[in-house]
């Protein structure tokens, strides 16, 4: 995926992650916001043709290497669309089940218990002062922790690979929750398509 990005389909419909999140706030943060963070991205890229070729990862892992006026749009934006296109095949309406496996075992191995990581990145997410995201993530050897990022920033700058992650930006909650945001996050829970987290993990090792 490079120039000229696109916006990546939901994979199910606005209002299948219901009841736990709501069609106008998958439907808003789907076709408005991800929508916005592409365009802007496109935007930045293109005067520079040079850079037109670049997958989002090699742009992300590369800020430093950018014309300096638009380091801080890739940033964003990009950091915006890689950060969505992830979170979002990472549910599933119902959610899917975290099977016994490489990713259940390194989690019981680091945490004890799935339930227990679960209550740890509800603290983490919890703990993001304004917009930003929580992740599992793992490191080139396989472990596994818990990271958070502020706005739209990613884990690719300090090769992370992501597994799972949260969206705690007030977009993804307030239509529905208002000010709730621990209320979301066990919403959540419900839709975590743990299959797609298993391919994550797998992909990093
Ligand atoms: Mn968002």
């Amino acid at each position: 995926m490079h120039y000229k990005f696109q916006l990546t389909p939901l994979p199910y419909s606005y209002d299948a992650l219901e009841p736990f999140i709501d069609a106008k706030t998958m439907e808003i943060h789907h076709s408005k916001h991800l929508q916005t963070y592409v365009d802007n991205l496109n935007a930045a890229l293109e005067k520079y043709p040079e850079y037109q070729d670049w997958s989002l990862e090699k742009l992300l892992a590369n800020l430093d290497k950018l014309p300096a006026d638009i380091q801080t749009p890739v940033r964003n934006h990009g950091g915006g669309v890689y950060n969505h296109d992830l979170f979002f095949a990472l549910m599933s309406p119902g959610g899917t089940p975290l099977k016994d496996g490489a990713l259940k075992s390194a989690i019981e191995g680091e945490w004890g218990s799935v339930d227990e990581f679960l209550a740890q990145i509800k603290a983490a997410a919890l703990s993001v002062f304004g917009s930003g995201w929580a992740w599992l993530v793992s490191s080139a050897d396989g472990k596994l922790s818990i990271f958070k990022t502020p706005n739209q920033d990613t884990p690719v700058p300090v090769n992370l690979n992501p597994i799972l992650n949260l969206d705690v930006w007030e977009h993804a909650y307030y239509l529905l929750r208002q000010n709730r945001r621990a209320e979301y996050i066990d919403a959540w829970v419900n839709v975590i398509n743990w299959q797609q987290a298993e391919e994550n993990y797998a992909a990093g090792l």
